[in-house]
Parts: structure tokens; sequence; C-alpha cells
């Protein structure tokens, strides 16, 4: 039989003109560019002391954060590990580490002080910003200059206040588009979490696809205000909402943690217009009776990311805020993040079916292919989605072959995600090939805790996969294989991992099993596994 030649390729784009992308510019520069027509609106909200700082407050203090910052002895280069809730200082220190052309790499605070110090030495930081309650688990890390807190500091710390307090000049360098400004981890399609490098240049270009342009993709005012409840550590928070409304001079409405009730009178309050959510928290908003007590009436745009949102909880929460234009970004921190957003937020909105993610970003092409031949597939066939673009990451830190797995010759991005673009150009994911668990969009990497289970010694084997649901979307579980005179429980193997990791990555599950199915080539069958589950909760 001839072998028959490679099917043409199909390339989606936005439907949405390719605009100019300043992304020579610093990420800094780029998004204080209208500094100037904006001094005076106000830029951030601070939930719980009310407090507001206009554009031209927050960008002195970010100033004042770089030159402190570089007073602690951070320059060019240098990465500052940040480990904070939603707060003030967050933006300081992120924006007055890329002002210096230093490299922000961020973490949720709750980690374990074991996860904490892997991301430490990876990314080779040597100066911390945290709170005083998490000085104790950073505490004793080699390497470390000096730690600093938004709180009262413990002995040999420095106070937040302290680095700002100067008159905001610092030597100016130089800054290349192509060098790094945030590093956030991802354990991206497999293995464990890595070092993800955004430039300026990608940061830059992802912001302006979504809010850059005559008829921007999503369309932020300048009166607009941004619920920023999602983790700011996390690239969907950083990027889609601080980010995209410092650029378009909006205002940020910063909450440390999310509550519902203290999150409904904000949003009442601050008469917060556009809201990213993860369906968790859709779910929370769907459901709760609080709900109903709130003028959530000022809310125009609930984006939903970092997760499927079913179109029944998206009807649920739509019969309650009938006014607002609901839909979903698609994102993945190694594609800078944004992938594709919903066409009815642009400025000129089209209509975007539930459950659709968008369509695919201006200046960006994305295609989907057949994950077993890799050649490009035609709409409605389901594959894995692979994207191009100036936005996408540059690599993983310091792991060639990781990201050359991850970003092929031809610069296509493999995301490990399943899914289709429909007649109307829009983007729908099914399914995951990677083996990424999402907890609540929080990532779980399946390899981290396989190899936490592996070094017990009474356990020979194992795997840990998703399990669907409600509430969370996914939780890991895993298959374990004991040791032969072992008969370890399932509660001592649960606790041995939660005593290691942070409250997303316990597992809610352990399944005893002979043999970890696996390829010929050793790697686990996963699919198996799932597959398996699926019986059992059918059954
Ligand atoms: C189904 O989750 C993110 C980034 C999300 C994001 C960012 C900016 C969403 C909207 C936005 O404006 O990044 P990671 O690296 O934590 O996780 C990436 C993975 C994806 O590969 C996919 O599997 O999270 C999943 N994911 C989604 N799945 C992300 N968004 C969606 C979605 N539907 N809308």
């Amino acid at each position: 039989q001839p072998i028959s030649a490679p099917p043409e390729l199909t390339i989606f784009r936005s439907k949405l003109p390719d605009i100019p992308l300043p992304n020579h510019l610093p990420l800094h520069t780029y998004c204080f560019e209208h500094l100037p027509e904006c001094r005076d609106l106000p830029c951030l909200i601070i939930s719980n002391s009310g407090k507001t700082y206009t554009y031209a407050e927050t960008h002195l203090l970010c100033r004042k954060a770089a030159c402190g910052l570089s007073k602690l002895g951070i320059a060019k280069g240098d990465r500052v590990m940040v480990l904070l809730q939603n707060s003030a200082e967050y933006v300081f220190a992120f924006m007055g580490a890329s002002m210096l052309g230093a490299v922000t790499t961020a973490a949720n605070p709750f980690l374990t002080s074991a996860e904490i110090l892997k991301q430490f030495k990876s990314s080779g930081a040597k100066l911390i910003i945290t709170h005083a309650a998490y000085v104790d688990k950073i505490r004793n890390f080699e390497g470390m200059t000096a730690i600093v807190t938004v709180d009262e500091p413990p002995e040999g710390c420095f106070h937040f206040s302290h680095i700002l307090e100067n008159d905001g000049k610092f030597e100016e360098v130089e800054i290349d588009s192509e060098d790094p400004v945030a590093m956030p981890y991802s354990s991206g399609t497999t293995g464990l979490p890595k070092g993800v490098v955004l430039t300026h240049k990608s940061l830059v270009s992802s912001v302006a696809q979504q809010v850059d342009g005559e008829d921007p993709n999503l369309y932020v005012k300048r009166d607009d205000v941004l619920l920023c409840v999602l983790p700011l550590f996390h690239i969907f928070s950083l990027n889609s909402v601080l980010l995209c409304a410092l650029r378009a001079g909006a205002t940020v409405f910063i909450m440390p943690k999310f509550e519902i009730n203290t999150m409904l009178a904000g949003i009442e309050k601050h008469r917060v217009t556009i809201a990213a959510v993860v369906p968790p928290l859709v779910l929370a908003m769907a459901k709760s009776p609080e709900v109903e007590k709130y003028d959530l009436g000022s809310i125009r745009i609930v984006l939903s990311g970092a997760a499927p949102l079913g179109k029944e909880l998206q009807e649920a929460l739509r019969n309650r805020l009938p006014q607002a234009v609901f839909g979903q970004g698609y994102g993945m921190t190694e594609a800078g993040p944004v992938l594709s957003m919903c066409p009815a937020f642009a400025k000129n909105p089209t209509p975007a079916k539930s459950g659709s993610c968008g369509t695919v970003v201006s200046n960006a092409e994305l295609k989907v292919i057949d994950p077993e031949t890799g050649f490009s597939l035609g709409r409605n066939q389901p594959g894995e989605i692979c994207i191009r673009g100036p936005q996408i990451m540059k690599g993983y830190l310091n792991d060639p072959e990781a990201t050359a797995t991850t970003i092929d010759i031809e610069g296509w991005l493999h995301t490990g995600d399943i899914g289709f673009v429909d007649d109307d150009d829009e983007v729908f994911i099914v399914d995951r090939v990677k083996e990424l668990i999402k907890f609540k969009g929080f990532q779980v990497p399946p390899a981290e805790l396989e190899s936490l289970l592996i070094n017990h010694p009474s356990i020979t084997d194992a795997a840990v996969v998703p399990q669907i649901d409600e509430a969370a979307g996914e939780v890991p579980v895993a298959f374990v294989v004991r040791t032969n005179d072992s008969d370890i429980t399932e509660e001592a193997i649960k606790e041995y991992i939660s005593k290691q990791v942070v409250f997303y990555k316990r597992l809610h599950k352990v399944y005893f099993i002979h043999a970890i199915p696996k390829s010929p080539t050793g790697k686990i069958l996963r699919k198996d596994l799932r597959a398996k589950l699926a019986a059992a909760s059918a059954a």
C-alpha cells in the first residue's frame, strides 16, 4: 500500500485582526505606558484595609521597591522569590523586580518547607518576600541573603516598609525583551515542576493580545474594576487580572483570600465589573444563599479559566447574574499563558457557545494534531492543541530536554490538552493527555506524589491519577503496590503524603494493586488506571 502524503496543515487564527505588539518594551514600561493619563485614577484597592493607591502612587511604590531591592543586593538577572497572599506588596515587589531586570518566582505560601526549598534551589533565588507566619519554613535555606516580611518581621528579617524607605531612584538597567521577568513553576505535560521562563516579550505579547488594539479581545476600560481574588502566584491572576488591568488603566480590587461574604460585599461596595474566576468559585457563587443578599449588578464580565467549566454550572450562575457576559479563557503557564479567550468579551463582541474556551488570541497560530501521528487535523476533530506565537515561554529553566519535548523545532508548543475547533472557530477542550491533575485549578503533578510514595519502604511501585470530583474538578488518587511483607493501610499512606505536601496535593483515595500497568518502555499507562476508576465509580 502506498504511503499517503501528510494531510494539509490547518492553522486556526483569531477572527480579530493582528495588532501591533509593543513587545520590544520591558513589561513594567509597557504596563505603565499610559501613566501620564492615569496618574490620579485608582489603581489598587486593598480589600482588608480599604486602602486605595492611585496609579501615580502605585508606580512610585514599585520604583521604591526596585530601589529597596537593589539596596538588598538584587540586580539584573537575580531571582526574587515571592510567597505572598494577594496584596499591594505583591504588586510592588513584582514590578520593582521587573524594573531591576530581576525575575520573580512566586509560589503558594501554603507550600511545605520542602516544597518551597525545591523551587528556591531550582530557581536560584536568594531573597524571599513573605509573611512573618511563614518565616519558620524558610529560615534555614542555604544561599538565602535576606528575608523580607510584609508584616512585623521576626528577628533577622526586614520589614517591607523598610525597603520602601527611599526616594525611588535606582540605576536604570538595560533590559532586553528576551530577558526573563517571571518564573512560575509548572510540571507541564510530564514530570516534576519546572521553572517556566517567561520573558518581558512573552508577557507583553500575551497582555497585548488580550487588551490592546482597536477591538481588544478582553475589553478592559479605565473605569473597570477587576476582582483579584484568584492567587497572583498563579499565572491566570497575574496576567489576565493584574497585568491586563494595569495596562488598561483599570482598578484592581485585591483580596488576600477567598471568603464568600467578604468577596460579595467587596464586589458590591467597589462596584466590581470584571470577575476572573475558576469553576469551584463559580460553584460557590451559584450555590451560596448569600449571593441573594448583595447587589452584584455591577458585574459585566465573568471570565472563568484554569479548569473546565460545565455548561450547567455556567447556566446556574448566569441566572443569578443576568446582566453579565459569561465566558472562558484557556491558558497554560508555558503558553504565556492565554491561548484562547471568549470573543464575547471583545469591544465588538461576537457570541460564544456555552462550554467553549473562546477563540485563539490574535497574533498567534493554533493547530490541532493527531497525538499518534502528529498530523494536523481539521475542524471538529479532537486532537492535541498546539500554539505558536511571541507570547509562549522561552523554555524551562536549565532543562533543554523538557523544553524540546514541549516546544518543537517549528516553534509549536504542545499543550497536552485534547480539544477541537468548531465551525465558528471556537475552541473546546475535551480531555487532557498530559499527566497533570488539577484540584480547583491548582496543579498537582503526579510525578511528585509518585516519587514520595516510592520512597516509602513499604511501597514498591505507585501511580497517581485524577479522579473526577464535583467540588474540586479533580482530586489525586493513588494506585499502590505494597512490598511483599507489608500491610500498610490506606490511612497510613494518606497521612505519610499529607505531612509532606500542600493541602491540594493530598491523596483522596489509595487503591492497592498487584502491579502498575506500564508500556513496554516503562511508562505508566495512566489511561488504563483512569478507566479502572471510571468503571469502579460507574459500578
Ligand atoms: C479547560 O490554568 C492555567 C492558566 C489559565 C488561564 C490563564 C489566563 C486561564 C484564562 C486566562 O485568561 O495554567 P496552568 O499551567 O496552571 O494549567 C494549564 C492547564 C491547561 O493545559 C488545561 O489542561 O489547565 C487546563 N485549563 C483548562 N481546561 C486551563 N484553562 C482551561 C479551561 N478549560 N478554560
